[in-house]
């Protein structure tokens, strides 16, 4: 209860008030899915050359030849000369889009929310636009409302999930975003690129340039085109994470303002992410591809995908090398007990299923998360970075009112029957604590051994349950 608060207004002091909500802070875990036209290209090339499948239109079309990615040169030995991105829409078919499958799968991997790309810079929406736009899967491709039944699947087979959309405010190559074009790359350093994009797309063997599908002409590309969009995935959809991409141009302020308002009208939490192009309205951080390495006292979320460099699907990239169980549950306890949520990517083919390797490997760290969630969920981070206490196992820390635990990242090897743990842990002489092990729910002797930052916690394992598979 927030006494004598009025409302939320677009000045920067008062959307700088908004902090990430609570159940965000708990959530931990949530899917990613980058899924549009994209997928039918599906192709990013593969390590060490790999670059993000979802740009294939921008990088075949507006990237000099020399990018060693390689995309102009499969674009010509796929497609021919003739070929335009928008000839994608047709295979886009979502033949095999199962949303209740997709649901499941999320809360089986132990996840807690998902972030949906509701329009990737393609300016493809895979929800309804209404009058906005008519680029979108409900007029092209699988002519479904993707989203909104994605939606409602979570609401009526998974409705704990939370439900989450990544929006573009820009659209590479729609003409009325054109005045708001702003330099992504460097003329001086990438030649052969100017302002993101304010220019059509062109063929890059023709010089023609390309179709821009059901666009709607508008007046003004923010208020006619990105405020409405935005309200759309708010109030009609439901969203509870506008999760903006690139900055830009925009309207965030108006639009976080009167969300933030609605939401405490219905007593909802509702966030939004930090590349809405307003600083002051960002709930939380996103760092890309990477991690912090220590501690963050603001809320942060690290995203990436299971594909070792792509969000949209990648049909270079082999079976073995999406991340695995292991690397996972690594990446996910390593990431919460820094303050930080993990946003794991998964790219869906055309046709709406997902890479049998992804699948495995989500459902396989799933049952490690769901068995060992008392330790990850509902937690917050101790300011204790293991990693700082030279000599020991590797372990991260996590804690809750009523407990605090130690996670182990590596088999630890007991000396004399006890693993040490080589940090000055919270632990009280004389308290009352008992050490669980959570899977087996078995109490371990422990003790605590020397002074201050000498601090060291002794367990007592035995080697069988150190053996046990999850
Ligand atoms: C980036 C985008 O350009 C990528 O394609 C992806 O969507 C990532 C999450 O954000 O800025």
């Amino acid at each position: 209860v927030q006494l004598g608060f009025a409302e939320w207004t677009t000045d920067l002091d008062s959307l700088a008030k908004h902090e990430s909500p609570e159940w965000f802070n708990r959530a931990k875990y949530g899917i990613f899915i980058h899924w549009g036209p994209y997928a039918v290209t599906g192709w990013g090339n593969s390590s060490p050359h790999e670059s993000y499948a979802e740009w294939f239109w921008w990088y075949s079309t507006h990237h000099p030849q020399a990018d060693s990615s390689d995309f102009y040169d499969y674009r010509l030995r796929t497609y021919g000369e003739d070929w335009a991105y928008d000839d994608t829409f047709e295979e886009f078919t979502a033949s095999n889009f199962d949303p209740k499958a997709w649901v499941d799968l999320i809360a089986d991997a132990g996840a807690q929310y998902f972030v949906i790309t509701s329009k990737h810079h393609d300016g493809f929406a895979l929800f309804d636009a209404g009058a906005t736009s008519n680029r979108s899967a409900v007029h092209y491709g699988p002519q479904r409302d993707v989203l909104g039944e994605l939606f409602d699947a979570a609401a009526t087979y998974q409705p704990s999930l939370k439900r989450g959309t990544y929006f573009s405010l820009p659209e590479w190559f729609n003409p009325d975003f054109g005045p708001y074009g702003f330099d992504q790359l460097d003329p001086a350093t990438t030649p052969g690129t100017s302002s993101w994009p304010g220019v059509a797309a062109r063929n890059p063997y023709t010089g023609v340039e390309e179709p821009y599908v059901g666009r709607v002409p508008a007046d003004d590309f923010l208020t006619d085109v990105m405020l409405p969009q935005m309200e759309t995935l708010a109030y009609a959809y439901g969203t509870d994470i506008m999760w903006c991409d690139c900055g830009a141009a925009n309207t965030t302020a108006e639009f976080a303002a009167a969300w933030w308002n609605a939401a405490r009208a219905q007593d909802r939490q509702v966030a939004i992410n930090s590349r809405c192009g307003v600083p002051e309205a960002a709930d939380f951080d996103t760092p890309e591809y990477m991690r912090f390495s220590s501690a963050q006292r603001r809320k942060w979320e690290s995203n990436q995908g299971m594909d070792p460099y792509s969000y949209g699907y990648n049909r270079a990239t082999p079976d073995e090398a999406y991340m695995n169980a292991s690397t996972l549950i690594y990446t996910l306890v390593d990431i919460v007990s820094k303050n930080g949520n993990l946003l794991l990517d998964v790219g869906p083919k055309a046709d709406g299923s997902i890479v049998q390797p992804e699948v495995d490997h989500l459902l396989a760290a799933g049952r490690w998360i769901r068995s060992h969630g008392e330790a990850v969920f509902n937690t917050t981070y101790w300011f204790v970075q293991s990693e700082i206490a030279a000599g020991g196992p590797d372990v991260r820390f996590t804690q809750t009112d009523e407990a605090f635990y130690v996670l182990f990242l590596e088999r630890p090897v007991p000396r004399d029957g006890a693993v040490d743990v080589a940090a000055p842990v919270p632990v009280l002489d004389g308290d009352a604590v008992s050490l669980v092990a959570v899977e087996g729910g078995e109490d371990l002797a422990w003790s605590v051994a020397g002074q201050g930052s000498q601090k060291v916690l002794k367990i007592e394992v035995a080697d069988d349950l150190l053996d046990k598979e999850e």
